[in-house]
C-alpha cells in the first residue's frame, strides 16, 4: 500500500477525508438551520467522505464494489478479483488442468473441453463480458487461448467454463472482444499467426504469399464460428464500436515477415476495419470459400474488398480500444510513441469511398515510448500504458484531436510511474457505456524490487490507481503469478452468481442422463452398476458422509464414480479423491460430478473428501476393494 513516489494509501485517504470534512463543515454551517448533534454530523460526514475519497481500503468483513476478471496468461485460467481491495476471490480453470476442482479430470469438464480435452496447457489473454446496449449484462465471459487457437465461454451465474471451441483455419487466437451493440450476438477474435489457408502440409509450405491471418466471428450463444474474414497482413488486437456496425483490428506484420527484422521494416502497418452488415450479406449471398474440409464460410477481406478498409498507422500497433463515448477507435503504436485516433463517425464515408483511409485519423498524439493499451474514464481522458517508459500517460482525447488540427494545446495531463513495464491497463467499466472514472489497473509485467525476492522467477505486479481526482494516484501493489494479460472491472450490481447449484444445470446434464439410463435416482440411491468391465459407482454425499463407505471392483475395471452432493448449505463443497489414482474433484452443493479411472492397483484403496466440509471431514472416507 505504499510507493516510493506516492504517499501511503492511508495517508492519501486521511488527507482526502480531512479535506472533505472541512468543506462539509463549512457547507453544513450555512445550509442546515436546525442544530445537528456533533456525533450525528461526524458519522454522516465520515460515510460520505469514505465514498468521495474513493478509498481503496476495504475493511475485514466488508465487500468490494467491483468484480475484476483477470486472465491468467499461460496459467490458462481466469481469476476473479475484488476491487478496490485487490483480493483474489476465486480462480476459474479454463484451458489448464486444475487439481482442486478436477477441471480437465472430471467427465463433465472433459465434455466442455471437447476435442481439446487432451490438452494440458493454454495461454489465456483477453477476458471480456457479454453486453446489452454497450453495458455488461453479467451473463458470459469469453476468453481466448492463444496457445491452442481456442475460445472459451464462462457462465457467470456459476463462474464455470461451459463451452470451448478450437477455431479451424486460423492459428493462435489473440485479440478478443464482444459485439457491444445491440447485444453480444458475436464474439470477435483475431488469428494472429499467418498460415496457408489449406494448412495440410501437402500444398506449399514455403510460399509466404499463400499465408493468411483470419478475423473470426463467433456466434456467442451457439459458440460456433459464424464466419471468418481473410486479411492482408496479420492481426493482433481488436474491439467493436457502439453502433453494431464496425469492428477494428490492429496489424503489426503488414510486411508478412517471417522473422523479427522482416516484421518491423515498414514505418506504417495498419488497422483493418470490418463492416459487419456487408460481411453478413456476403455470407448470405454465398460469396465465400471453405478450407481444410470444414464448412466455415471464409470471406475475402483483403485490400480492395468492400468488406474491409485498411487505415495505415505507425508502427507495429498493438492494443485497439474503443472510447466509451463510442466516437473513437484508438490504436496504440508500440514501436511508435504515438497512438492513432480513428473517428468512427467517418467510417461510413470511408466505406463509401468518399474519404481516403488516412482521413479517418483525427488525432495522433505523442505520449511516450511503447504505447500498448489505452483505457478511458467518463470525463474525456484516456490512460495509455507506456511499456518502455514504465509509465501511464493520462491525456485528453478532444485536446489531442485539436492538437492534430494544429491548435496549441497540451493534451498530456500526467505521467505516472508504474512498476514496471505495463502491458494492459483497464479502468472501472471502461470498455462500456458505464465507464465511471474511479479505478485504473495497470498490469505490470515485471516487479523487480517491489516485493520480497522469491528466486529468479518473480511475480508480476498488478497496480491499482485511483483516477477519481485530477491526478492519478498509485494506491496498491498486487503481486500475481504468471501472467495476467488483461482484465475487466465490473460493478458488483451487474452480477448475480448462484449460491447453490440447481439440479437441472446443463453442466452435469449428461451425467444425470447416464444415471437415468442406469435406473439410478441420483438424489437418493447409492448403487454400483456393472456393465462388462465398466463399473459405475453412484453415491451421495452429506457432510460428513459419503452414501457409500465401500464398493468392490475387479483389477483392471474402468471405474466411473458419480457423486451427488445433497447438502443444501451454502459453501459446503465436498471433494472426491481416490488415493494413488491421480483423481480428485469438487462437488458443489446440489451438484453432481463424475470421474473415470482404471482400477489398476489391487487391494484396499481408500477414497476421501478433500474439500474441508465438517469437523469430521477427516472421517469422510471409504474403501474401494479391488479384487486381483
Ligand atoms: Cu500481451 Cu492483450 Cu495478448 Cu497486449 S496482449 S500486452
Ligand atoms: Cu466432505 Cu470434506
Amino acid at each position: 500500500m505504499q510507493d516510493k513516489n506516492n504517499k501511503p494509501a492511508n495517508q492519501l485517504e486521511n488527507a482526502g477525508r480531512r479535506e472533505f470534512m472541512g468543506k462539509t463543515a463549512l457547507l453544513g454551517a450555512g445550509a442546515v438551520a436546525a442544530p445537528m448533534s456533533a456525533a450525528m454530523f461526524a458519522s454522516m460526514a465520515k460515510a460520505q467522505a469514505a465514498e468521495a475519497s474513493n478509498s481503496p481500503v476495504v475493511h475485514p468483513g466488508e465487500l468490494d464494489e467491483y468484480y475484476g476478471f483477470w486472465s491468467g496468461g499461460h496459467s490458462g485460467e481466469v481469476r476473479i478479483m475484488g476491487l478496490p481491495s485487490m483480493r483474489e476471490l476465486m480462480r476459474i480453470p479454463v484451458f489448464n488442468i486444475d487439481s482442486a476442482t478436477g477441471w480437465g479430470i472430471t467427465n463433465e469438464s472433459k465434455a466442455v473441453k471437447g476435442e481439446s480435452a487432451h490438452l494440458m496447457a493454454g495461454d489465456a489473454h483477453h477476458p471480456h463480458m457479454s453486453m446489452q446496449d454497450g453495458r455488461y449484462d453479467g451473463k458470459y465471459l469469453f476468453i481466448n487461448d492463444k496457445a491452442n487457437t481456442r475460445v472459451a465461454r464462462i457462465r457467470c451465474d456459476v463462474m464455470k467454463t461451459d463451452k470451448m471451441i478450437t477455431i479451424p483455419n486460423a492459428q493462435a487466437i489473440h485479440g478478443l472482444r464482444v459485439q457491444k451493440v445491440p447485444y453480444t450476438k458475436y464474439v470477435i477474435c483475431n488469428g494472429e499467426f499467418e498460415v496457408p489457408l489449406n494448412n495440410n502440409g501437402k500444398e506449399t509450405l514455403e510460399d509466404v504469399s499463400t499465408y493468411r491471418s483470419l478475423f473470426n466471428v463467433i456466434d456467442a450463444e451457439k459458440m460456433e464460428v459464424a464466419f471468418q474474414v481473410m486479411v492482408d497482413g496479420n492481426l493482433d488486437n481488436t474491439d467493436a464500436d457502439y453502433d453494431g456496425k464496425y469492428f477494428a483490428s490492429t496489424c503489426y506484420n503488414s510486411e508478412m515477415g517471417m522473422n523479427l527484422s522482416e516484421m518491423i521494416t515498414a514505418e506504417r502497418d495498419h488497422v483493418v476495419i470490418f463492416n459487419l452488415a456487408r460481411c453478413e450479406a456476403a455470407v448470405k449471398a454465398g460469396k465465400f470459400k471453405t478450407y481444410n474440409g470444414n464448412k466455415i464460410p471464409v470471406l475475402d477481406g483483403r485490400k480492395g474488398s468492400d468488406l474491409t478498409r485498411y487505415i495505415p498507422v505507425p508502427k507495429s500497433p498493438h492494443g485497439l480500444n474503443t472510447s466509451p463515448s463510442g466516437k473513437y477507435f484508438v490504436a496504440n503504436g508500440k514501436l511508435s510513441p504515438t497512438v492513432s485516433i480513428i473517428s468512427i463517425e467517418k467510417l461510413d464515408d470511408l466505406f463509401d469511398d468518399k474519404i481516403k483511409p488516412r482521413d479517418a485519423i483525427v488525432g495522433e498524439p505523442e505520449l511516450g515510448l511503447g504505447p500498448l493499451h489505452t483505457a478511458f474514464d467518463n470525463k474525456g481522458y484516456a490512460y495509455t500504458t507506456l511499456f518502455l517508459d514504465s509509465q501511464i500517460a493520462k491525456w485528453n482525447v478532444e485536446e489531442a484531436i485539436q492538437a492534430y488540427q494544429g491548435k496549441k494545446v497540451n493534451y498530456l495531463r500526467q505521467k505516472l510511474d508504474v512498476h514496471y513495464q505495463p502491458g494492459h491497463n483497464h479502468t472501472s467499466q471502461g470498455e462500456t457505456r458505464d465507464a465511471d472514472g474511479k479505478w485504473l489497473v495497470s498490469l505490470c509485467k515485471f516487479s523487480k524490487d517491489r516485493f520480497l525476492p522469491v528466486g529468479p522467477l518473480r511475480p508480476e505486479n498488478d497496480q491499482l490507481i485511483d483516477i477519481s481526482g485530477d491526478e492519478m494516484k498509485l494506491v496498491h501493489d498486487g503481486p500475481t503469478f504468471a501472467e495476467p494479460h488483461d482484465c475487466i472491472i465490473v460493478h458488483r450490481s451487474k452480477l448475480k452468481p448462484k449460491k447453490l447449484w440447481t439440479r437441472d444445470d446443463p453442466l452435469f446434464a449428461d451425467t444425470v442422463a447416464m444415471a437415468e439410463k442406469d435406473g439410478v435416482r441420483l438424489m437418493m440411491d447409492n448403487k454400483v452398476i456393472r456393465d462388462g468391465n465398466k463399473v459405475r459407482v453412484y453415491m451421495t454425499s452429506v457432510a460428513p458422509n459419503y452414501g457409500m463407505s465401500e464398493f468392490k471392483v475387479k483389477l483392471g475395471d474402468e471405474v466411473t464414480v458419480v457423486v451427488t452432493n445433497l447438502d443444501q448449505v451454502e459453501d459446503v463443497t465436498h471433494g472426491f479423491c481416490m488415493t494413488n489414482h491421480g483423481v480428485q474433484m469438487e462437488i458443489g452443493p446440489q451438484a453432481t460430478a463424475s470421474v473415470t479411472f482404471i482400477a489398476d492397483k489391487p487391494g484396499v484403496q481408500w477414497y476421501y473428501c478433500n474439500w474441508f466440509c465438517h469437523a469430521l471431514h477427516m472421517e469422510m472416507r471409504g474403501r474401494m476393494l479391488v479384487e486381483a
